[in-house]
């Protein structure tokens, strides 16, 4: 593949070195997950899939669909006639990073882009249950306390990040449409924490390694005691939508002429318990496929009723 910016680099064709898109391919409704095969789960609520004929784990035939040399995977179509995409990105808060600046890059005007992944439940949230969370905040390893420096004596082990907030009006449309497929009682709210490592930085115990990580679930409540969920990627997602730049001038004015937004990526996310942390019990391949449908259409429910 030959490329050309280094700076922002694309190939002859426009496609982003990573995700693989150009300009046209994807919508401005974005659902991300990590899994490629959520992805094409949630592409049969799509419209005009060919149910009877499209077998599971296939990709509908009526959809669009790129598969990048870097592991995401893009797929757009349309929902009750909305255009929409699903990008699957892997796992980590750099799969999201090159996911959201290079869909950005070929997106003109603002985008709406909504997770649903899967998550460990540091609430009374079941395995199966979702979680909306309305922020989320960093939980990074410091390096330099692993260094074994005496100077690091009083540093702490992990970093906790301050809180970024979802865009309340998606949040609050999540809660609903989740709500209104899953139960009052299997939606919950409150704050998402986002850590860099599967292990270490989620407090998980790995006697291979030295991780000082046996407090953290009380640091983290400490930190932030609506603490609900860990995973790995919606801090990154509501970071940059807040940092990303002004929509052009017309974009962000709403009707009645009050700013409605700065910035030209809204974001939100939602999240499928599949650890529960607390009683340590994990979610069934049964739960999996009773829940991912119904909360991927949920969140399509969502991306078509914010209006950009
Ligand atoms: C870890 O198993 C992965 O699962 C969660 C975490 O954030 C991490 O990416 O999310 P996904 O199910 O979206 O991948």
């Amino acid at each position: 593949m030959s490329m050309t910016n280094a700076n922002f680099p694309m190939d002859a064709e426009g496609r982003t070195y990573h995700v693989g898109i150009k300009r046209g391919e994807l919508a401005n409704r974005v659902l991300t997950v990590g899994d490629p095969a959520r992805a094409i789960t949630l592409a049969r609520s799509l419209d005009g899939v060919d149910l009877e004929n499209t077998p599971a784990k296939t990709i509908p035939a009526n959809l669009f669909s790129y598969a990048s040399h870097r592991g995401f995977l893009t797929i757009t179509g349309t929902y009750k006639g909305v255009p929409v995409s699903i990008v699957a990105i892997g796992m980590g808060i750099s799969m999201m990073d090159f996911f959201v600046r290079e869909c950005r890059a070929v997106v003109d005007g603002p985008m709406l882009i909504i997770r649903l992944g899967s998550c460990g439940s540091l609430s009374d949230a079941a395995v199966g249950d979702i979680c909306v969370p309305s922020g989320s905040y960093l939980v990074q390893r410091n390096y330099d306390f692993f260094a074994g420096d005496s100077d690091n004596a009083s540093a702490k082990p992990y970093h906790l990040s301050k809180i970024f907030q979802a865009d309340p009006e998606i949040t609050k449309t999540l809660v609903k449409n989740m709500s209104a497929k899953l139960g009052d009682n299997h939606v919950w709210s409150g704050v998402n924490a986002t850590a860099d490592s599967f292990y270490s930085s989620q407090g998980r115990q790995d006697l291979n390694f030295v991780d000082a990580n046996q407090d953290l679930f009380t640091e983290l409540v400490e930190h932030e005691p609506n603490t609900m969920t860990l995973e790995m990627e919606t801090f990154t997602l509501y970071h940059l939508a807040k940092t990303s730049t002004t929509a052009p001038l017309g974009q962000s004015q709403v009707s009645n002429g009050e700013s409605k937004s700065k910035n030209s990526i809204r974001a939100g996310a939602c999240m499928m318990v599949f650890a529960q942390r607390k009683t340590n019990a994990f979610i069934t391949k049964e739960d999996v496929v009773r829940v991912e449908p119904l909360a991927g259409q949920a969140v399509f429910d969502s991306l078509v009723e914010v209006q950009l």
